[in-house]
């Protein structure tokens, strides 16, 4: 599996609700909502590790992890965490999420490369799942 490229958004579900499930802020919610519609991601991959950038108006991230191996990274909200990351399938990636401070629901993100070639990222928290699908630019 390569998920090297340049990615577009094509369909997200449940970003809003995800926020709030986080505590996010309406106000802040609103402002991420509108520049999460138009994010740019950028995956660089060698064997096993990523390097995953997501570009937006108002953040950009870059991780660089390899699945296996526990990293720092921060939540969707951006509180600081610990990530576990591990093949579900061949072609699936599941990271699980310890904050390293503080209390809040379990979070956890997949990536997955579908059977279109699409890149399907879910996140969760608690009980509530974003599923965010990408094409290839
Ligand atoms: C908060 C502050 C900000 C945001 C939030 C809380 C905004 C977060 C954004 C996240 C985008 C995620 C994407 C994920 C993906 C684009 C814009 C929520 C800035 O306190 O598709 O991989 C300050």
């Amino acid at each position: 599996t390569d998920f090297s490229g340049s990615w577009r958004m094509k369909s997200s579900e449940n970003f809003e609700e995800l926020l709030k499930a986080l505590g996010v802020n309406v106000f802040l919610r609103k402002i991420a909502v509108a520049a999460a519609s138009r994010p740019s991601v950028e995956i660089k991959q060698q064997g096993e590790t990523l390097s995953i950038q997501t570009s937006t108006s108002v953040r950009t991230t870059h991780v660089s992890f390899t699945v296996g191996q526990i990293f720092n990274e921060t939540t969707v909200d951006g509180r600081p965490c610990t990530s576990f990351p591990k093949w579900d399938t061949d072609r699936k990636i599941t990271c699980e999420q310890t904050l390293l401070k503080g209390e809040g629901p379990q979070t956890s993100w997949t990536r997955e490369l579908n059977d279109n070639g699409e890149l399907v990222l879910t996140m969760s928290a608690g009980d509530v799942i974003c599923t965010r699908v990408y094409e290839r630019e």
